[in-house]
């Protein structure tokens, strides 16, 4: 509906201004809290007051939101669709309001009105809707493509369910809901119009045409559930461009049906409504795992159906001719959570344009490009056929001739040069079909037959997809097909909002905050080594991170630390056997032992403190993470209350590991661990996150940690460990051993730990058996020795505090090839082919 010309002049005369001064502010903010909260100065607390703050800073969103997609939809330039699973935003105010520029006007404004702003910010949830670096990754591009200026559109579920709680008992990992919509939620807007029905079930038809002679094929669904938006502003920093992630909810559709009511079977009838709304209820709860489960399939297809749904319509309406569709839109897979989007479209195509089956495969292909996260096998996600055909019976004889085409294809490239024997072990190992039982769809086959570019996310990483799992592959397509884009992160959130005196101290040398938009002149810190002024206040700036770290500690764990004397140690991340948390761990008690058995004497002279800090969840059905998290949280009862370790030794795990949480326990870090079995993970980006806020690392050659050193240079970071490349060998051995060699090291670790100083012994048994009798798959037993050394090199090297702090500055002054700017631009010329969209 459009509203008449004589009736405009009155919209543009009452068009909302934004607020750009303190006096506005403070209007709109007791305007919010007198109207939209119905409260009063009398009855306003820091919740309330949070509320009408944050609602003020998204009017001011929301309008340069509208301006932006009026300006897209007017020039309708090519627009990314970014596709994922997880979007693990975190809080939202501070990002908006700092992105924006206006802090300072909110802080003092909320000062005058009798609040703290950093009280205010600590009211916000986090939006928690994804599990570690996969989600946050995904959140660090939405920011670095609003920044860019780049059309584009994240798509997700709004899961009523974030990542659970996790609460500490006696050591034990404890889940609780996160209900994180308990308030309403001023940083999404409803869209209750846009309503888009998914059918699920039901069975195939066929039409035929006597006109065309053709048979059609027609999908009944037997079960319809409706897709509800939810748009959340997508604020880029230092422009007005603010682009939308758009989430979709589950709801039950209007339509009763009524014969179940009629027949009396009405208790039936309702339940099938509320079935609906489980699909978007809760987020699975697994980094790096696949279970397998049919509402996780239930909702793939549910979020594909309504983006593409979305996607497709807004194509329609430029009303410009089909070929063009791959240059209007490019979909990216974060994944292969969304592959079930390469058929949907092929599905439309066919289904329901009449497409034939080559002209609609064309154009799939080149809109899709996929992105893999992980080589680890019990990750890849597999479908077995029954559960598929019933659920989505007509995408699975889609999928059948997808593949029989493809097969088709490879067959005649083999055929003449490969024997039968090699032709049929190259075709069962690209076919997206797995003979097993039952047999099963492999969807990042299906990803990479149906995209025109597969990227890998660091590196090393990316040379392993082409020669471990997708090898066969590369002799299908050659390896143009395959690329690398290196991770990266925010340098808004993770430096400026995070660490906000040390983005001051650097923005005093380099003129301004430019850097931020340009990570690269960073570079020009390395003018100021010989700067003893600023030394000294990098050195300040770093004891007062920790200072607000042990604040925290000591409001979640009661425990005091005083940071002055301690080295920060820290590891967070998901819990997982193959980042190690246990290799830490076993490293942590060595060290006690090693304390132990000193005089006080010899501990004063050659003991550096230490503060070891873990956080981190585990997947609530992963028993040996678990234990490692119990141990860990043993291990610190022990030390922290023993009076020979007071001073030189402390363990903390921090519970309830979160985006809000790493942005206070990042910066405090002088020493952090990325210490991953060497080619398994795949990129990290803690990792970044932590040398871009001055502090080193000890690591393996594994992941991003191989361009980070080749940025800073070898000399300022920890390595240790095996190499990638010979693991596969070094787990034959284990293999084939008789039994396996501990080293005199992890053999006193593992005697403390079965001596029952931990509780229990017999508790970790599983924990010691898979490094002892199970083939020590992660090669903590192999690993230990050089971890250990490297671990000593740090204690001489921070000695030389002088020379610590050069480390550190070099460090971070080459850290600007690690922003997320960086990245998208990649993307967007190696695999989207799009440009920028200036507002004007
Ligand atoms: P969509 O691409 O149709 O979902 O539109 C996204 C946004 O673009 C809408 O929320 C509007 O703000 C804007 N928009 C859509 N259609 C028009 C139009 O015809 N004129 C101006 N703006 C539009
Ligand atoms: O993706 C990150 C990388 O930096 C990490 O190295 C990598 O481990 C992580 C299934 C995953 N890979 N795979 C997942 C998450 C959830 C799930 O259900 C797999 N996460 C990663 C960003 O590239």
């Amino acid at each position: 509906a459009q509203i008449p010309l004589s009736s405009r002049s009155l919209w543009k005369k009452f068009a909302v201004k934004e607020f750009s001064e303190k006096s506005d502010f403070e209007r709109d903010f007791v305007h919010h809290i007198e109207t939209t909260l119905a409260r009063s100065m009398y009855n306003c607390d820091d919740l309330a007051a949070y509320q009408a703050a944050s609602n003020t800073v998204r009017d001011k969103l929301i309008v340069e939101w509208n301006e932006t997609q009026q300006f897209q939809t007017l020039k309708d330039p090519k627009r990314i669709y970014y596709l994922s699973l997880e979007f693990l935003m975190g809080r939202a105010m501070d990002n908006a309001m700092l992105n924006a520029g206006v802090k300072d006007l909110v802080k003092d404004s909320l000062s005058e009105l009798g609040f703290n702003l950093e009280d205010i910010l600590e009211q916000e949830p986090d939006a928690a809707l994804g599990n570690g670096g996969l989600g946050r990754l995904a959140a660090c591009f939405l920011d670095s493509l609003s920044t860019g200026k780049y059309p584009s559109w994240g798509y997700g579920l709004r899961y009523q369910y974030g990542i659970f709680a996790q609460r500490i008992i006696d050591g034990y990992q404890v889940e609780t809901p996160d209900y994180w919509l308990t308030f309403s939620n001023p940083w999404e807007i409803p869209r209750h119009e846009i309503q888009i029905p998914v059918d699920f079930y039901g069975f195939v038809e066929e039409e035929f045409n006597p006109q065309t002679n053709e048979t059609k094929k027609i999908w009944k669904g037997g079960e319809r559930v409706i897709a509800v938006a939810y748009d959340f502003p997508i604020p880029g920093y230092s422009t007005k461009n603010v682009n939308n992630l758009r989430l979709w909810s589950a709801k039950p559709t209007t339509e009763f049906d009524f014969s179940k009511f009629n027949s009396g079977d009405y208790q039936n009838s309702v339940r099938l409504q509320q079935r609906a709304e489980s699909i978007t209820a809760v987020l699975y709860p697994n980094d790096n795992f696949d279970q397998g489960k049919e509402l996780r399939l239930k909702q793939q297809y549910f979020w594909v159906a309504a983006s593409l749904h979305d996607i497709v319509r807004r194509f329609k309406k430029t009303k410009r001719p089909w070929s063009e569709f791959p240059l209007q839109v490019a979909i990216q897979l974060n994944d292969t959570h969304p592959t079930l989007a390469i058929v949907e479209l092929q599905r439309i195509f066919i289904d329901l344009e009449g497409f034939s089956w080559d002209d609609a495969w064309e154009i799939v292909v080149k809109t899709f490009g996929y992105t893999n996260h992980t080589v680890m096998q019990e990750a890849l996600e597999k479908w077995p056929i029954p559960l598929f055909e019933r659920l989505l019976p007509r995408h699975l004889e889609i999928i059948y001739t997808i593949n029989f085409f493809f097969l088709q294809q490879v067959e005649k490239k083999f055929q003449s040069t490969y024997s039968q024997k090699e032709l049929e072990n190259l075709l069962s190992s690209v076919s997206v079909i797995e003979e097993y039982y039952p047999k099963q769809v492999r969807m990042a086959n299906l990803a990479i037959i149906g995209s025109h570019r597969v990227n890998g996310v660091a590196e090393l990483h990316s040379e392993l997809i082409k020669t471990t799992i997708f090898k066969d592959f590369v002799k299908v397509y050659g390896d143009k097909k395959f690329t690398n884009v290196t991770n990266g992160v925010t340098p808004r959130r993770w430096l400026r909002e995070a660490n906000p005196e040390l983005a001051e101290l650097i923005a005093s040398k380099l003129g301004g905050y430019e850097y931020l938009l340009n990570l690269n002149l960073l570079k020009n810190l390395e003018n100021y080594l010989d700067d003893k002024d600023f030394k000294h206040k990098w050195d300040i700036v770093k004891l007062n991170n920790k200072f607000r770290l042990t604040k925290l500690i000591k409001k979640l764990t009661g425990i005091e630390i005083n940071p002055t004397e301690y080295l920060f140690d820290i590891q967070v991340k998901r819990i997982h056997e193959y980042k190690r948390q246990q290799l830490n761990i076993f490293g942590v008690i060595h060290r006690y032992l090693w304390i132990k058995s000193l005089s006080p004497k010899e501990r004063k002279s050659l003991v550096q403190p230490k503060v070891y800090v873990f956080g981190g969840k585990s997947a609530p059905g992963y028993y040996m993470a678990k234990l490692i998290i119990k141990l860990i949280n043993a291990v610190g009862e022990l030390v922290n209350n023993d009076a020979d370790a007071e001073g030189y030794l402390k363990c903390i795990f921090v519970p309830d590991y979160n985006v809000s949480k790493a942005q206070i326990i990042i910066p405090a870090s002088d020493i952090s661990e990325h210490i991953s079995t060497a080619g398994t993970e795949a990129s990290g980006t803690s990792n970044m996150k932590f040398v871009l806020n001055g502090g080193l690392i000890i690591g393996t050659v594994d992941g991003a940690n191989v361009e980070i050193t080749r940025e800073i240079g070898e000399d300022n970071i920890f390595l240790f460990g095996n190499l990638a490349e010979n693991v596969e060998d070094i787990r034959h051995a284990h293999r084939y051993a008789p039994h396996l060699e501990l080293p005199e090291s992890l053999k006193q670790v593992f005697e403390a730990i079965e001596s029952g100083k931990f509780g229990e012994g017999d508790e970790y048994k599983p924990l010691l058996d898979s490094v002892r009798y199970h083939k020590d798959y992660y090669l903590v037993s192999d690993d230990f020795d050089s971890y250990l050394q490297a671990q000593e090199l740090i204690d001489e090297a921070y000695k030389d505090r002088d020379d610590w702090i050069q480390k550190s500055i070099i460090s971070v002054a080459n850290m600007g090839f690690f922003s997320s700017d960086r990245c998208i631009e990649e993307y967007a010329e190696m695999i989207w082919d799009v440009e920028p969209l200036e507002r004007d």
